[in-house]
């Protein structure tokens, strides 16, 4: 409609890249509000999260993915195949390099396969973690990601502190399509509250628990009740053992206390309003083989 005000944009944007790379803090930092977990370790995010921007006249979303690595396990599977689809559907694929990490083999099998996507696609590189790394680095590291696949533009910032961001945004809204807004304004992610409060605590247990655990566990919401004075949630952690089950109990109930009480903080916080949540811990010994836990999960069961 020419003469009057510019026309809206809207459209999708990928967030791809090796497990820890930063994509999960990056889409936070974007929407202004925690819709997306992170932890310091790898594999935290397992579904497709999307994260709803309204940057200058144009509605970006944020398509946040699991990281991509070498899957073993049929979880891990799921999860790599989860982040690829996400890929597949995008206007913009954002490949988030971790500057500290630099170009580890994970990162050069993402670039030599995104070097086999149609061209066309607008991609760009983003090297995260500025915060912590050299410009001689980071140049270098530009260099060699393009030649491996090149990028109509690669931009270096910090998701931690916003430093570069704006940045970024002013690109991608520019970048996206005319198409009126596909999510109401103030609308700021597309999950739905049992889901984002069930990601909520699978954080906290992952934040508190040893290493191999959290990737032996999964969190459901239940049961959500309102009530008058608040919302009743009650979730299941499955694990696959009975001695799992025992560390995540912590002595005398320890540990899941302290997992339910900042969860519940948090989730309050979120919703605000009171929560009384309840945790029960179940040993399923093949969840991640059962696809029910994947539908909970948001991704596809691979064969
Ligand atoms: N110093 C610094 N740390 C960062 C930055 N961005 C993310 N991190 C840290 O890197 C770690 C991983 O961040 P996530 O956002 O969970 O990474 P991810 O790419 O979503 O990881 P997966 O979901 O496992 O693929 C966390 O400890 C973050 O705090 C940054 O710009 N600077
Ligand atoms: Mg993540």
């Amino acid at each position: 409609m020419a003469g009057e005000s510019a026309p809206t944009r809207a459209g999708f944007v990928a967030l791809i890249g090796a497990p820890n790379a930063g994509k999960s803090t990056l889409l936070n930092a974007v929407v202004g509000s925690k819709v997306s977990i992170v932890t310091h370790k790898v594999q935290t995010t397992r579904a497709l999260v999307r994260g709803i921007v309204i940057h200058k006249n144009s509605q970006i979303i944020f398509v946040d993915t699991p990281g991509i690595f070498l899957p073993k396990r049929r979880l891990e599977r799921a999860m790599v195949t989860t982040a690829w689809g996400g890929a597949a559907d995008a206007d913009v694929i954002a490949l988030l390099v971790d500057a500290k990490r630099g170009l580890k083999e994970e990162d050069r099998a993402i670039l030599a396969q995104l070097a086999q996507f149609p061209a066309g696609r607008a991609r760009v590189l983003i090297l995260n973690k500025v915060d912590i790394v050299k410009r001689d680095t980071l140049l270098a590291l530009a260099k060699e990601a393009n030649e491996m696949a090149p990028f109509s533009q690669t931009f270096m910032l910090s998701a931690l502190t916003g430093d570069g961001l704006p940045h970024l945004l002013d690109f991608l809204a520019a970048a996206m399509p005319e198409s009126p807004y596909l999510y109401p304004e103030d609308q700021m992610t597309d999950l739905p509250l049992r889901f984002l409060a069930a990601e909520i605590t699978r954080e906290k247990l992952t934040l508190r628990l040893h290493d191999e655990l959290p990737y032996r566990s999964t969190v459901e919401t239940e049961k959500w009740t309102e009530t008058p004075k608040g919302v009743r949630i009650d979730q299941t952690i499955y694990v696959e053992r009975d001695t799992q089950r025992k560390i995540v109990l912590g002595k005398g109930g320890a540990t899941i206390k302290a997992i339910s009480m900042a969860a519940r903080e948090e989730i309050a916080k979120l919703i605000e309003k009171p929560v009384h949540l309840f945790l029960f811990v179940k040993v399923r010994e093949n969840w991640s083989d059962d696809p029910e836990r994947y539908r909970e999960m948001g991704v596809e069961f691979p064969k």
